[in-house]
């Protein structure tokens, strides 16, 4: 059995793609919470020493530290053949899907649910109607992107629905809808065996 360590927290989409794979995939891990909201360079020494931004998630693979969401994601899937992994075709669209999100959606919402938590410093007016005109697109390509499909890898979930999971799951707080489309992907999303609210997955 591989030695697998997650490092994240419950207010980070990008650690809960990888928890949610890791839980969709039954793959036992530990798991460190850090603090992001916390000065970085107060963080865990060890944490500290494997993740060069102080961002989490970091997955230890063997000891093998690896970070970036959807690094970790295709490592996953391509050392596990799992979630996509198991097919060239699986993995060319986890691949796909994954560009996408991270230039794309999951970089709109992100940053709209953080304007409006209690306590941030906020965006400008423009700044989030630019933000919000984006994911107005986002939203459309998810549709395209999906199609008749129950899932953004086809008939079972992949590695590209636990990451666009990332930051959809919280689309309330980001002060966004999402198109029907997409609230019956969420609906399907929400009861896989394997999800978890993002403070089971890292419960503190
Ligand atoms: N591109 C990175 C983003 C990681 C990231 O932004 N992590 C945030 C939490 S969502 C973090 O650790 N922030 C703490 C900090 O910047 O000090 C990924 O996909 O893993």
């Amino acid at each position: 059995m591989p030695d697998l360590h997650l490092y994240g927290h419950p207010d980070s989409g990008h650690a809960c793609k990888v928890a949610l794979a890791l839980s969709l995939a039954d793959l036992p891990h530990a798991t460190t919470v850090i603090d992001i909201w916390a000065a970085p360079e107060t963080r865990l020494a060890t944490f500290l020493k494997v993740s060069p931004f102080a961002e989490v998630p970091v997955l230890l693979l063997d000891g093998a530290a690896v970070f970036q969401s959807g690094a970790i994601l295709m490592e996953l899937a391509q050392r596990f053949a799992l979630l996509g992994g198991d097919t060239p075709e699986g993995l060319r669209r986890g691949r796909e899907i994954l560009m996408w999100e991270a230039n794309r959606i999951g970089m709109c919402l992100p940053q709209l649910k953080e304007a409006r938590r209690s306590g941030s410093a906020g965006l400008s007016g423009d700044v989030v109607a630019w933000l919000m005109a984006r994911y107005e697109v986002d939203r459309a390509n998810f549709d395209r992107l999906i199609g008749d499909e129950p899932f953004l890898h086809g008939r079972a979930p992949g590695i590209g629905d636990c990451a666009v999971w990332g930051y959809v799951q919280w689309l309330d707080d980001a002060g966004v809808a999402p198109s029907d489309v997409m609230a019956h992907w969420a609906d399907r999303m929400r009861v896989l065996p394997g999800m978890k609210a993002p403070e089971v997955f890292f419960a503190q």
